[in-house]
C-alpha cells in the first residue's frame, strides 16, 4: 500500500513546497505560499510533521504573535508535530561572510543570539532536534579564513548551545548537516566524516548528530547509504534529509527516489538496518525543492511523489530482504561471516600468526558479489 500513514513518520520543510524558484539567474517563478496554508495541505497528502527556519514561518517580527497563533492551530487541528527547527544563518546578506564563523566578532555573536532565541522556539514548538546547515561557514580563498580558528569558533557556539538546552532543561538534541560546497566554494564540514569527526572534540559529544542530506554527499561523490550507515554505527543518525541528486553538480535538491534510483534503495534500505538490527528510527524528512518550472500543482505533486517513492522503495527493499534467493546470495558471498570476529576468543596474535593460509586457493575463491548485486536490480525493477 502506497498511502502514507502516521506510523511512516514523513516530514517535510516548510521551505520546500514553499521555494519560490528564486535562483542565481532568475526571480521567483511561484507565488508566496502561506506556511500555515502549506502545512494543512502536507497533512492531507499524508505528512505527520512539518519542519522550519525561524524565518520560514515568522521573516515578519511584528507578525510574529500572530503567525504563531495560527500556526499553533494548525497543528492541532491537523495533529501535525514540529519536529525540528533551524535557524536560516545564510539568507541575510549579514551572514554573507559566515555565521558561527565569521571572521566578524559582532556577526558572530548576533547569528548565536538568533540560534539561542529559535531555540526556545524549538523547545516551545516541541521539537526534539535542532538542525545547523553552516551553508555560509567556509570560504572561497584560501588566506581569508583561518580554518582552524573557525573550528574552534564552530566547537564554541555548539559548546554553548549544548550548555544552554541543559540549563533550560529542554529535551532537544542538535544535528549538523554537511554540505561540500554551495553556497560557499568550500564549505566547513564538507561531509558526514569531517562533522563526525568535530563532534568528537565537544564538552557534551553525546547532544550532537548528524542530519546528512541524500544530495550534500553525491555532490561529494560520495555513497550516501555507506555514510549513514557509518553515522548509525557511532549513534549519531539523528536525522536525515532525503532528496535526489544527479551525481557531483549544484545542489539539485530533486524529489526524493529522482536522480540516483539505485542509491535511494540502497539509502532506504540502510535507513531499515541494512540486514541489521540497528535502524534508523526518527522522522523521514524530505528537504528537496519543487523544480522552478513547475506551478502549485507541480509543487504538491511532487510532495507526494517523495513519500510515493519512499513507500514503493521500502516495499522493494523488504521484498529484496525476504527472498530466499537473496539469503543464499548473501551466504555465497560471506556476508554474515563478517560479524565473527578476526580473532577468536581465547586466540593470540601468535596463533593466528602459526596458521597457515591457503593464499593461493583463497585469492580463486568467489564472492558472489554480482549474482546478489543483481537480485537486488531486479527487486529494484519489479522483476522478482
Ligand atoms: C537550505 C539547505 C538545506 C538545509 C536547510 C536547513 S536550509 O535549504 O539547502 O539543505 O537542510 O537549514
Ligand atoms: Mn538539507
Ligand atoms: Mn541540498
Ligand atoms: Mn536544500
Amino acid at each position: 500500500d502506497l498511502t502514507p500513514s502516521p506510523d511512516d513518520k514523513f516530514s517535510f520543510g516548510l521551505w520546500t513546497v514553499g521555494w519560490q524558484g528564486v535562483d542565481v539567474f532568475g526571480p521567483a517563478s511561484r507565488e508566496l505560499l502561506d506556511p500555515v496554508e502549506a502545512t494543512y495541505t502536507l497533512a492531507e497528502l499524508g505528512a505527520s510533521a512539518v519542519t522550519l527556519h525561524d524565518d520560514d514561518l515568522l521573516p515578519d517580527e511584528g507578525q510574529r504573535d500572530a503567525t504563531l497563533e495560527r500556526f499553533e492551530k494548525a497543528l492541532s487541528d491537523t495533529g501535525l508535530a514540529v519536529e525540528m527547527v533551524t535557524t536560516n544563518l545564510f539568507s541575510h546578506p549579514v551572514f554573507k561572510e559566515g555565521a558561527l564563523t565569521a571572521n566578524n566578532l559582532q556577526v558572530r555573536r548576533y547569528a548565536l543570539s538568533k540560534v539561542l532565541r529559535n531555540v526556545d522556539l524549538a523547545a516551545s514548538l516541541g521539537a526534539k532536534t535542532f538542525v545547523l546547515w553552516g551553508g555560509r561557514e567556509g570560504a572561497e580563498h584560501g588566506a581569508g579564513k583561518d580554518v582552524q580558528a573557525a573550528l574552534d569558533r564552530y566547537a564554541e557556539s555548539l559548546n554553548l548551545l549544548c550548555a544552554y538546552v541543559r540549563e533550560q532543561g529542554y529535551d532537544i538534541r542538535f544535528a549538523l548537516e554537511p554540505k561540500p560546497n554551495e553556497p560557499r566554494g568550500d564549505i566547513l564540514l564538507p561531509t558526514i566524516g569531517h562533522a563526525l569527526a568535530l563532534i568528537s572534540e565537544l564538552d557534551e559529544p553525546r547532544m550532537v548528530g548528524l542530519n546528512p542530506e541524500v544530495g550534500h554527499e553525491e555532490m561529494a561523490g560520495l555513497n550516501f547509504a555507506q555514510g549513514i550507515s557509518q553515522a548509525l554505527w557511532h549513534d549519531k543518525l539523528f536525522h536525515v534529509d532525503l532528496n535526489g541528486q544527479h551525481g557531483p553538480r549544484f545542489d539539485q535538491d530533486l524529489r526524493f527516489g529522482a536522480g540516483n534510483l539505485r542509491g535511494a534503495f540502497w539509502t532506504v534500505d540502510a535507513l531499515l538496518g541494512g540486514g541489521t538490527t540497528n535502524a534508523y528510527d526518527g522522522y523521514i524528512h524530505f528537504d528537496y525543492k519543487p523544480p522552478r518550472a513547475e506551478a502549485m500543482d507541480g509543487v504538491w505533486d511532487s510532495a507526494r511523489s517523495c513519500m510515493r517513492n519512499y513507500l514503493a522503495l521500502r516495499d522493494r527493499v523488504q521484498a529484496f530482504r525476504a527472498d530466499p534467493d537473496v539469503h543464499a546470495a548473501l551466504d555465497a558471498a560471506e556476508v554474515a561471516t563478517l560479524r565473527t570476529p578476526t580473532l577468536a576468543d581465547g586466540e593470540s596474535l601468535a596463533d593466528l600468526r602459526a596458521a597457515t593460509y591457503d593464499v593461493d586457493g583463497l585469492a580463486r575463491r568467489s564472492v558472489g558479489m554480482e549474482a546478489l548485486d543483481q537480485l537486488a536490480l531486479e527487486h529494484l525493477m519489479g522483476l522478482r
